[in-house]
């Protein structure tokens, strides 16, 4: 441990992590991202900012080195807040600061920073930290502990851990082991024994066609570790076979969620030929999940996370209902939901509907002003969210000796349901657990599960534009603001279509504008996101090659 000054101290780490000035960062929706190689000193400046955050709340502060479903030779970093959630939005701006700030003003950058905040110097700082499998994540985590002991922080370095395991690792320190044990250990353990427990108040009919039996294409990343560490707590209750572990491919090649859902096809590496055979894919850090089967026509068929989210919406309020408890549920998508899966929720399930901003943390805001909020952006990131009032209510209707035995059952059911699920952050492995035990509920197979609704056609395209700024928007993204005549235009062209929708945002992780359309038809939808797309071009100053036709009208 040093015993510098501040000032002094920082200066040596920076002197060893310096800062070439060329580059711009940007800490966004998800956290900081870029080149693995450019990334240096800007994870020894979060290793600074952490300790400052831990101190200005007290508590157990989180970071996470993984550039999730990008290429390998991106990285970048998460923090984690003391309850598990994403980096508050004010200290968003702080680390934006600190990591472009030169070699010789950090130590004045921190100074200010403490005396801004009130920071306590004197107080402990302890930050817990862990890596994906990039092979630049190492060196980076060296970064990032240097920064964290040139301010006296304490840290345990987890090594490997997908990103939720992370979050909930800084939960249970957090709740001083309320929500669980902060080990790897701990976490297998809450989740497999709460999935016995769920499945144990479950009776299987003898029609059930349910198979505990599936594919999980890993990413080539810590997904693929992880779930076969998660099996071997599971006693053969589910037969996982996992590909694209790491062993062959590259991190997210031509596989992983984001591929699957973005291709719309299988991913490469894996046998998904065998009609009817339940896949998923995870993402580079396991925090998304996507479900697909193929056929017997050989008809490939993805189950995204809005498919997931009304599968857990659905069975939650069944289970709210037998348990007879008034808790008011939600579910919280974006706007790329599905029009279907909206529908569906709304007329069918008769559950509530909130649209966010694209971005966890807003979906993950906006699930809290429910009891019980499930949300999940389309791409498969979600989780299901509960509040103190539920979590009481459910609690003690489990044990409520006035209430029927069924009512019971189906409060105990929830309660072990809320174990199993992960509420600080999306998981993939604890969302697949969830999905397992409710198909196993209902006995379903993919084919049971997918005929819930149709999804209707859609088509996302990409504009590059001189300054994608100039689009901004309201109402959840689904109504743009700027630049003047967009809007009318937009809806000008969806009326020409049936059943149809479509609006434009400005990508916060690449420098482009996105398009979103809904139709009918694939040919139509394809048509009116072209449309949309020309317009975007000829009102935003688009450059380079205008959008071109689509190939299916
Ligand atoms: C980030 C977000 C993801 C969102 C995506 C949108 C987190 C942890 N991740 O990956 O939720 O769907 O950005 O990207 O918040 P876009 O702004 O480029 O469309
Ligand atoms: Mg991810």
């Amino acid at each position: 441990m040093n015993n510098l000054p501040v000032h002094q101290a920082i200066a040596v780490g920076a002197s060893k992590h310096p800062h070439k000035g060329k580059n711009v960062f940007s800490y966004g929706t998800a956290g900081i991202r870029c080149r693995a190689d450019i990334l240096d000193p800007v994870l020894y400046r979060l290793g600074l900012l952490v300790v400052l955050r831990s101190r200005a709340v007290r508590a157990t502060i989180g970071v996470v080195i993984t550039a999730s479903h990008n290429p390998e030779q991106d990285n970048g970093a998460k923090v984690v807040e003391p309850m598990g959630e994403m980096l508050l939005q004010t200290w968003e701006g702080y680390a934006t600061q600190i990591a472009n700030t030169s070699d010789e003003d950090l130590g004045q950058c921190v100074q200010s920073l403490i005396s801004e905040l009130n920071i306590d110097m004197a107080l402990p700082a302890n930050i817990f930290l862990a890596r994906d499998t990039r092979p630049s994540s190492f060196g980076l985590a060296q970064a990032l502990i240097d920064g964290i002991q040139a301010l006296k922080g304490d840290y345990i370095d987890y090594g490997l851990l997908s990103t939720p395991q992370l979050h909930y690792m800084v939960r249970c320190q957090n709740t001083q082991g309320g929500y669980g044990n902060p080990t790897e250990h701990g976490y297998y353990s809450k989740l497999a024994s709460a999935f016995t427990k769920v499945r144990e108040q479950q009776s299987e009919t003898d029609e059930s066609e349910y198979t505990g039996e599936l594919s999980v294409d890993g990413a080539n990343g810590i997904g693929a570790l992880k779930i076969q560490q998660m099996c071997q707590h599971l006693n053969n209750q589910l037969k996982i076979s996992v590909y694209n572990d790491g062993t062959h491919g590259q991190l997210n090649d031509r596989c992983g969620a984001d591929f699957v859902k973005v291709q719309q096809k299988p991913p490469h590496g894996m046998p998904t030929e065998e009609a009817g055979r339940k896949c998923v894919s995870l993402d580079g850090d396991a925090d998304r999940i996507v479900y697909y089967f193929v056929d017997s026509d050989g008809v490939f068929h993805l189950l995204d996370g809005d498919k997931i989210a009304t599968l857990i919406a659905g069975y939650i309020q069944e289970l709210l209902t037998a348990a007879n408890l008034q808790l008011n549920m939600g579910l919280v998508q974006t706007a790329y939901a599905n029009g279907s899966s909206t529908q569906y929720a709304t007329d069918v399930l008769k559950v509530p509907v909130a649209c966010a901003c694209t971005g966890v943390k807003h979906l993950h805001h906006r699930a809290q002003d429910f009891d019980v909020g499930v949300y999940f952006e389309a791409n498969g990131h979600g989780t299901v969210l509960f509040s103190a009032l539920a979590t009481e209510k459910i609690n003690s209707a489990s044990q409520d000796e006035r209430l029927s035995s069924d009512q019971r059952q189906a409060a105990t059911t929830l309660k072990y349901l809320q174990d199993l699920i992960n509420e600080t952050v999306g998981d993939a492995i604890s969302d697949m657990l969830v999905v397992e035990c409710i198909l196993h509920a209902k006995g379903w197979t993919m084919t049971d599960w997918n005929a819930a609704y149709t999804d209707l056609p859609n088509r996302q395209l990409k504009v590059k534009v001189k300054d994608r700024r100039v689009i901004q928007t309201t109402n959840a993204e689904r109504c743009a603001t700027t630049p003047a005549g967009l809007q009318e235009a937009i809806d000008g062209i969806v009326s020409k279509y049936n059943n149809a929708r479509s609006f434009v945002r400005p990508s916060g992780t690449e420098d482009i504008v996105r398009i979103y359309a809904e139709a009918d038809t694939q040919v139509a939808a394809d048509s009116l996101a072209y449309e949309v797309a020309t317009k975007v071009y000829h009102l935003a100053d688009g450059v380079g090659d205008p959008p071109a036709q689509p190939s299916s009208s």
